[in-house]
Order: structure tokens, then sequence, then C-alpha cells
């Protein structure tokens, strides 16, 4: 034992292999984990305790940070069609409305949020890139590297995706006008890239990756020479695309390549495990078993797709095929992992007239395995080392409240499924450890009131005349 390491005590925590008792958690001063060891006879005296059961935080594998500062406000009908393009249409509005400083803001705030819910690490799909007329800034990754500055500040792990946006439309349709602030040629993507790898290097708890948009805003000559660009820079490294969240998208695609997005996609690159693929929603059985098969991550993000009023992710064919999926808050709508987790098995319960459709024969419980099923595909996703408590990973971890009405007089079997399922009062969140640190306790973040009162100033100035 290193005696520069940090030790906590927890009576329970839930390891790889399940619940295990007494268990002593030691990191390093670089925030990972260094030894994880259950049946610990001997509390180290400067070892401090848990006040609850530890479970690895949660990787939220899809965010779009400035669309927070909007959640609520397009909750109207604006038109007898309303439906997620004249969605867009409004978020486009706000989006040409945020500046530096609101982004910054907002970020950070939306970041507090997170963490209070139990997300440790965040992959930011981050494409507005330039100034509200379209040109550049003087660092052309002015936006992104706000964003990333807002994770350091407030603590929670990041995967930056810059994104790459070319096309208005399959068939290099234009961008349109309101598209201005996301328009990057590929070459100028990867200087943008380069430039931010130099300005914030990657560390324990910041990696790059990149996010194509869609199939509709980038080609597929584009799409090559991002992956080679990605690969002369950082091999491996995660990519995230959206690619069937609307059904007007699908038969767009069959219409100009020929094939429904996900199974074109498959067709013409080596979609392997460093995928993500947000919202497959609309998938046919052969892709959604091809895609299982694939190892790519299917980004789940159940609270957008219902407010964006999506469909159904054939998710129960999906995981019984073994396919790898994590979740996201994508736009905000809500910010937290319960809600995702407990809306994928109610989407199915509400379709099927059946209870509990995601157990599955080695596990009962439909929140254990969608708990451990979202934190292995999440943190693929994340391209970092983080959702499991052993030696090696990010000491990353949250502290449950056993006393909270919820899970009290329970035991471990039942607490996932309280966490996850039960919507009384505050969350059963605690504490929060994010590379060791402790960024919430007792349900409060340690700058809450700063963030907030920045994040206040940013909405007056956003949502004046808006
Ligand atoms: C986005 N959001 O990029 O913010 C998208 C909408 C699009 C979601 N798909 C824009 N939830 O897909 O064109
Ligand atoms: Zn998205």
């Amino acid at each position: 034992m290193n005696s520069s390491n940090s030790m906590l005590f927890a009576a329970h925590a839930l390891l790889p292999d399940g619940w295990r008792t007494n268990v002593l958690l030691e990191w390093n001063d670089a925030g990972t984990l260094v030894a994880v060891t259950p049946d610990t006879r001997e509390i180290p005296a400067n070892a401090a305790r848990a006040a609850g059961p530890v479970v690895p935080g949660m990787p939220n594998l899809h965010s779009h940070a400035f669309q927070r500062a909007m959640a609520g406000l397009t909750e109207y009908r604006a038109n007898p069609a309303d439906s997620f393009w004249s969605w867009r249409d409004l978020m486009y509005r706000f989006a040409l409305r945020i500046t530096p400083e609101t982004l910054g803001a907002i970020a950070r705030w939306l970041y507090v949020e997170m963490l209070k819910a139990g997300y440790t690490s965040v992959c930011e799909f981050h494409y507005v890139h330039h100034a509200e007329d379209g040109t550049q800034y003087a660092q052309p990754a002015e936006l992104a590297l706000r964003v990333v500055d807002a994770a350091r500040e407030t603590g929670i792990g990041m995967t930056m995706l810059p994104v790459l946006y070319q096309q208005g439309g399959f068939d290099a349709q234009p961008p349109r006008a309101d598209q201005r602030r996301f328009i990057n040629s590929t070459e100028g993507y990867l200087d943008l890239l380069r430039s931010l790898r130099t300005a914030r290097p990657e560390d324990g708890a910041l990696r790059y990756g990149v996010a194509p948009h869609s199939l509709r805003a980038v080609s597929e000559a584009s799409l090559r020479a991002l992956l080679e660009g990605l690969d002369a820079m950082s091999p491996g490294a995660p990519v995230h695309i959206h690619i069937a969240e609307q059904t007007a998208e699908v038969d767009a695609s069959v219409a100009a390549l020929g094939a429904r997005p996900v199974q074109w996609l498959l067709d013409h690159f080596d979609v392997n495990p460093r995928w993500c693929l947000v919202h497959a929603t609309h998938v046919d059985a052969g892709e959604t078993l091809a895609l299982a098969r694939s190892g790519a991550i299917t980004g789940l993000c159940l609270t957008t797709e219902a407010n964006l009023g999506d469909g159904f992710f054939p998710v129960a064919e999906y995981l019984d095929a073994q396919g790898a999926f994590g979740v996201g808050s994508d736009s905000h709508i809500g910010v937290d992992w319960r809600a995702e987790l407990r809306l994928l098995e109610y989407g199915q319960r509400l379709q099927r007239r059946q209870r509990n459709v995601l157990a599955s024969p080695d596990t009962a419980q439909v929140a254990d395995r969608l708990f451990h099923g979202a934190l292995e595909g999440g943190a693929r996703a994340t391209g970092r080392t983080t959702g499991k408590l052993e030696a090696g990973a990010r000491a990353d971890w949250l502290v449950l409240d056993a006393n909270h009405p919820n899970l009290a007089e329970q035991t471990p079997a039942t607490w996932l499924s309280s966490v996850v399922f039960c919507e009384h009062g505050e969350t059963p969140v605690r504490d929060v450890f994010v590379g060791g640190e402790c960024v919430v306790r007792e349900r409060r973040h340690r700058d809450e009131a700063r963030h907030y009162a920045d994040y206040r100033r940013a909405l007056s100035q956003l949502l004046a005349d808006a």
C-alpha cells in the first residue's frame, strides 16, 4: 500500500462480479484506481468511510450542451404538423444566439446537473463552431474550448467530439443559412481538432474523438477522409454519428444511397467497437442483428427520443443478440440516467403489455441488466477507462443513500431496481467522486451556487426578446 494513495472503505460496493461487502477502494494522485479489495478485515486508519453503497458512475454518451438552455421552451404547438423537424428549426434559431460566454456558462451548469444525477463523464457532440455570421473565430476551436473548460472546472470526465457538418441533406445538398455556424471543410475540421488537442492535451480526464454529424450531413468521401485524418492523430479514437432517428431520414437514405442508413454504414465502413451509433431508432430485423454483431455501441437517448417523437428502437431483440448500448441525455429535456433506463423498459411494457421485458435468463432484475449494460457500453463510447470499480479504471463512483425511503430496509438485491424504478423524492445519489475527487457531497456540487448564478445570467441574455 502506497501512503500517498487515497482510500475509501465501503460496507457495500458493486464490483464487476456483483455486490461485495467491506470493500477498500484505493486510488492514486492521477485519479486512477490502484486496488479494489473486497472482504477487507481491517479498515486502514487513513481510509475515509463511504456514507452508503458505492456503484460505478454512469457515462453520458451523448450531449449537445447548449440545448440545455432551451429545455421546456418548445413544448407548444407551433404549427399543426409539429415534428422533430419543426423543433429543429426552433433549435437552430436558438443556436444562432449562443456566444462563447453563454456556452461556457450553460455547459458548466449542465455538468453540475449531470454530476448531481450521477453521470461522471460526458461525450460532447459539439457542432456550433463558428461566430454568428458563420465566420471562424480567431481561435477556430473557441466554442469547443469553452465546453472542454467547463468539464475541467466542474470536474466531469469528458470525451470531446467535434462535429463535422458539411451538407444540408443527402446528395450534397448545400447547407441551409441557419446551419452556417456548423460548417467546416474536412481540412479545416482536422485543423480545429489539432488545435484543440494542442491547447488542451488529453489526460486521464479528457479524450478526443470525432463526430460526423449524420449521413445527411457528411458524404462518403468526407467520412473516409475524416477517419484517415483521425487515425493519423489518434488511432482507434471514438467515432460517434447520428444514424437513423427519423423515418424521413431513412426514406431519404434509401432514395439517395439505395439503402437504409444503418445498413449502408455497415456495408461501406468497418463499423466496429470504436463506433457509437446514436439514435439507431429505425432499424429492421436484419440491421438489428448486424449492428449487434458489429460490436458498435448504440447510443440510446430515451427522454429526448420521447420528447422529439422519434419512435422505438427494438431493444429487446438487440439485447438478445448481445448488442452493446449506452445512454445519453442529448437535448437535456431531462438529465438522469435513471429515467433513461426506466423509459427503455417502459417503452417495451407499453408496446407489449408485459412486464420486465428486458430481464434476461441470467439477470432477472431488469435494472441490474440495464445498469451494467449502460456502464459497459457507455464507458466504451467515451474511449476512456471508466464504468467499473477495478484497478486501472478511473476512480469514478457514486455513493447511494441507503436511508432513502426508496431503499430503506431492502437488501442489495433490490437496490438498483429501486434506484431506477422508484420515482419518489430526491435522488438516491448522495455523493459523487470523479477521478477520486468528491465533487458532489450530500447532493450539492462544490461550486453549485456560482455556476447557477452564471447560468441565470446567460439565460437572461439568451432569452431576452428571443
Ligand atoms: C442535433 N438532435 O444535432 O442536435 C440533433 C438534431 C439533426 C437530435 N437528433 C439535428 N436529437 O439531427 O439534424
Ligand atoms: Zn444528438
